[in-house]
């Protein structure tokens, strides 16, 4: 198979000169294929079988120990003019970076098959989905583009009707970190990855498309490109409203997207449906309402931490037809990780018999890639091609003190601030160092492919051209009392929160103004069927000092991207501070 436009044939044809494989194969993305491949990876030993009864079609792949996540460091957005990738990114000169690259993947495929996938991000007749190809040398990301994308012959067939699409070119190369940079090209539509084969880098649908490219794309088109995932919650009335929610990691975006309603939510009628859970393409509609499409098809998620308790649909959804990435197994080859359960592994992530001294079974970046057809709280709206349309659009962080359970932003442009302001603190896992706070504008400090400044500007133009505006709130789930233990219950009690944000879009509640925000009254949050009831006042309590700390924090975070922050968020940082000092 091969291609009728000429464009991508040539393309093809050129890294096949640069890379020379042994032979190249256009995929398909059939059933028949997939089973090839997988046939392939188990005679090499890229991916080992799972047990056939309790997990039929599951399968474990043990990556190089130097390769397990993203490397932000070695990311980098090469942009004609360094300032337009702005202080947030790490740049490079284009034409550097192109012969660098060149260098890289000279004869790098040889002896190996190289693999042409055509993608679709999005529905596949959605006007919102955009294009890709991805050219590979790695099976297995072949394997998880097909779980993650709408990949193959009807992706082609757009890309042969339409004529654009994002050029990405991958080579696992030799795994050596000292030799691997993950190049993203935004003029050029292109990115170039070499050196690993670890999903963020290598499946290039993902961050590197639907992020960093994307957001570029979105930025000269008039349209959001968001690191959010995106739910429906239904009330018993039989209406459902959508929220899209953007955290920085280990906050629990992925539990969010599928969370079970408590009871007594789940008897009086409460449904919650999943339209995705990392990404969220956000279009002004015709009707001055924002349509989201989730670009994906799959979910590439953290498996430590998953459990019964945390999140009972993803649980369930990984059984069958997954790939799992640096996970321990069981004696009987279950996957296993961190926070499933009380059983005892016998083999770690790196395939040696589990020794606890040697550290985690499960590496704690090891995943699952699964559809989102197999998800119990999926919905077929995932596939309309319009969208769903967002009534809300959720900031969130880890914040032991100062941020409120729920605030909502009085405005676009205060929404667009609070994004801006985000910020997480770190977890002990993740560095070792409790609290420290980072800033995390929108969750898309990794992902964002231009200058921060002129993305808060694109957020505000977007907004100006809104007539229906969705409503922006910032949530905390994890404030602390003294004794440092978390006041809100959290996980699928987070319900509640949504209830009243949804409560505020349909005009049904009142708020009350603080300086900051937008806070419920103390009996917005229901706590009925809890229990124990939570500390409502501190939950939703408002310190003006600390906030005027908070205030000075954030004014030297936005001075790094002068000049190019608008001046909306500083006057509305000095408004705030204003209306602080004289409450
Ligand atoms: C992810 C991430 O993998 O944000 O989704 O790193
Ligand atoms: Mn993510």
């Amino acid at each position: 198979m091969s291609t009728k436009l000429t464009e991508l044939a040539e393309w093809v044809d050129s890294v096949a000169r640069r890379t020379r494989p042994a032979k190249i194969h256009w995929c398909s993305g059939s059933a028949e294929e997939n089973t090839s491949l997988v046939n392939g990876m188990l005679d090499t030993g890229d991916l080992l079988e799972l047990n056939r009864d309790t997990h039929p079609e599951c399968y474990l792949h043990r990556s190089d120990p130097d390769d397990v996540a993203r490397v932000e460091h070695l990311t980098f957005v090469c942009t004609r003019e360094r300032d337009d990738a702005g202080p947030n990114n790490n740049w490079m000169a284009p034409d550097d970076a192109h012969e660098l690259m060149d260098g890289l993947f000279e004869d790098c495929m040889e002896g190996r098959t190289m693999y042409v996938i055509p993608y679709c991000m999005g529905p596949i007749d959605s006007p919102f989905a955009r294009l890709g190809v991805e050219i590979t040398d790695s099976a297995y990301v072949v394997a998880n583009m097909r779980l993650m994308t709408r990949m193959g012959d009807q992706a082609l067939a757009r890309i042969e009707r339409e004529g654009r699409f994002v050029r990405g070119l991958h080579s696992t190369g030799e795994l050596d970190p000292e030799r691997r940079y993950i190049m993203h090209f935004p003029e050029e539509l292109s990115i170039q990855s070499y050196g690993s084969g670890y999903g963020g880098n290598a499946l290039l649908g993902k961050k590197c498309h639907a992020l960093r490219i994307a957001s570029h794309q979105a930025r000269t088109e008039g349209w959001l490109a968001e690191h959010m995932m995106i739910v429906g919650i239904e009330n018993p009335e039989g209406e459902t409203r959508y929220v899209a929610a953007a955290f920085p990691s280990a906050c629990g975006k992925t539990n969010l997207a599928m969370l079970i309603p408590p009871e007594p939510y789940r008897s009086a009628g409460w449904k919650v449906h999943t339209v995705g859970d990392d990404i969220c393409w956000l279009q002004p509609g015709e009707d001055g309402r924002l349509y989201a499409i989730n670009p994906e098809a799959g979910f590439f998620g953290v498996a430590p931490g998953t459990s019964n308790e945390t999140n009972p649909n993803a649980l369930a959804m990984l059984d069958r037809k997954t790939i799992f990435t640096n996970v321990a197994v069981t004696d009987d080859n279950q996957p296993w990780w961190e926070g499933l359960d009380d059983r005892v592994p016998a083999y770690d992530w790196k395939g040696q018999p589990y020794e606890p001294a040697n550290g985690p079974a499960a590496h704690p970046n090891s995943r699952f890639t699964v559809s989102i057809k197999r998800c119990p709280s999926y919905t077929g709206e995932s596939e309309n091609p319009s969208g769903v349309p967002i009534d809300a659009i959720i900031f969130g962080g880890r914040r032991a003190s100062l941020a409120p359970l729920v605030m909502e932003a009085e405005d676009w442009t205060h929404g667009t601030f609070i994004g801006a302001a985000m910020a997480s603190e770190t977890t002990a896992a993740a560095t070792g160092k409790v609290g420290v706070v980072r800033r995390d504008p929108m969750a898309m400090k990794p992902f964002c492919g231009y200058h921060f400044g002129d993305y808060w500007a694109h957020w505000l133009d977007v907004g100006s051209k809104l007539a229906h505006p969705p409503k922006i709130f910032q949530v905390n789930w994890f404030r602390r009392d003294a004794d440092g233990n978390f006041i809100w219950p959290g996980f699928g009690q987070n319900l509640r929160v949504l209830e009243w944000i949804m409560q505020r879009c349909m005009g049904q509640v009142e708020a009350r103004d603080t300086p900051v925000g937008r806070l419920p009254e103390n009996d917005g949050i229901s706590t009925r069927g809890l229990a124990r009831e939570p500390d409502l006042d501190t939950l939703l309590s408002v310190d003006g000092r600390e906030w005027i700390g908070e205030l000075d924090e954030i004014e030297k975070h936005l001075e790094n991207f002068q000049p190019r922050v608008p001046d909306a968020l500083t006057e509305r940082v000095r408004a705030i501070r204003h209306r602080l000092e004289n409450d």
